[in-house]
């Protein structure tokens, strides 16, 4: 089955995003996403100007060819913008493989291992009452696991917390990457954040009891012991999941953290390749894979990962807020819905125009989410109104602490 055109679509509905189209002579297309949050014109740039021309007269049928020689014969490997490339090409690939068969691709990935997809949503709050009707929100919504984020008395910009306006005047968790020519500068101060945080899990478990699964992002802003801490002092309030305590480029940093504290660590989404969880998988320092399979190298490459994680009983979290395109959270739920070391799904609702663009047929109902049973992974592309909506720039915030000093956001 030759493939025949590659097309890279840029589209800016309610934020930018990179889509490749892979059509091959039977009339069979098959969608992929490359979006890469703040930088999404290099990996448009990586597929149009280096990949497209490799893949056209190809076999589209031979995906883990095509996976290994777009890893290889690129010579530099890994990365943010060369995996999010190859997860376009993997999961258009494997779109247009299970289209030709007539299943959706969790059939071709061995099937369902369960009835539906558990999925979390993101609760905020500047306050207590704001954050307990963001979650009252939520629960209204259908979701059945929330993650919970605040406000820090002294901090004047938060990381997820919804009202907090935004430079662009968009609602701020609606898209944390702001449509401005620089990148917003934030304010950080950890020991603000260890003392006030404990307390708002104290009193949301106080309001909504302790069977609802609460989520927390610590957003990469710890050192090692800060999270050590923070891990410790929640505890009692028995989290799902405390996430991306402490920068993990250094793996081992994670082993200091794991001496002090049971509560759950989730990391990985700014990870690309196995690579970047040996330690942590083989020494049982993470309990959740937090990985896209848009950022590590698409299906193909999660899939591998996963298993691995399943040998030490760690199970999938997978990134889904809504810098991960329709395209790419379609391929999370073929691949949640068919793995058996399955953990939870982040589920940020894309929004109105988005929605416009793709059409998706993936559904979510009390607090579950399923793929749909269309074949391949069951999102199309509204070219047109694609075109409506070319690429703005827009950039992350970053962080500076009260002395200036640069730190992770
Ligand atoms: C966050 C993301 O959803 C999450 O867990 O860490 O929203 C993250 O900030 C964005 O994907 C950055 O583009
Ligand atoms: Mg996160």
């Amino acid at each position: 089955m030759k493939i025949v055109a590659a097309d890279v679509i840029v589209s800016s509905p309610d934020r930018n995003f990179v889509t490749l189209k892979i059509t091959t002579a039977d009339g069979i297309t098959g969608l992929g996403d490359g979006t890469l949050n703040g930088r999404e014109l290099s990996v448009a740039s990586y597929l149009r100007d280096h990949v497209v021309p490799l893949l056209i007269g190809r076999d589209a049928h031979r995906i883990e060819d095509a996976w290994q020689f777009l890893y290889r014969s690129a010579y530099w490997r890994r990365g943010p913008v060369t995996m999010a490339a190859i997860a376009a090409v993997d999961v258009a690939l494997w779109d247009i493989k299970a289209k030709a068969a007539g299943m959706p691709l969790y059939q071709l990935l061995g099937g369902a291992s369960r009835t539906g997809i558990m999925a979390y949503g993101h609760a905020s709050g500047r306050d207590l009452p704001e954050l307990f009707d963001s979650i009252r929100a939520h629960l209204d919504q259908g979701y059945r696991s929330i993650r919970v984020q605040t406000s820090v008395p002294g901090i004047n910009a938060v990381y997820g917390v919804a009202a907090q306006p935004s430079t662009d005047g968009k609602r701020y968790d609606y898209e944390p990457a702001q449509r401005t020519p620089l990148p917003a500068e934030e304010d950080w101060d950890t020991r603000a954040y260890l003392r006030h945080l404990p307390g708002v899990f104290e009193a949301v478990r106080a309001e909504f009891g302790p069977e609802l699964p609460l989520l927390h992002d610590g957003h990469h802003r710890m050192t090692p012991i800060q999270a050590a801490k923070l891990g410790k002092a929640l505890e009692p309030y028995d989290l799902f999941w405390l996430e991306d305590c402490t920068p993990a480029e250094n793996q081992e940093a994670l082993r200091l953290v794991r001496q002090h504290t049971t509560t759950p660590l989730a990391i990985g989404e700014i990870f690309n390749t196995v690579w970047d969880y040996q330690t942590l998988i083989r020494e049982q320092l993470i309990d959740y894979v937090r990985s896209a399979v848009t950022h590590t190298g698409g299906i193909t490459a999660m899939r591998k990962l996963l298993d691995f994680a399943a040998q030490y009983q760690i199970k999938s979290g997978i990134h889904g807020p809504t810098d991960i395109s329709p395209v790419g959270m379609a391929a999370a739920l073929h691949l949640d819905l068919a793995i058996h070391n399955f953990g939870i799904q982040e589920y940020m609702r894309h929004g109105a125009l988005t929605n416009e663009v793709f059409r998706q047929s993936f559904t979510f109902a009390d607090g579950y989410l399923h793929p749909g049973e269309q074949p391949g992974i069951g999102v199309e592309l509204d070219e047109d109104a694609a075109a409506r909506f070319p690429y703005q720039p827009a950039y992350l915030p970053f962080n500076r602490l009260k002395d200036g000093t640069v730190h992770d956001w």
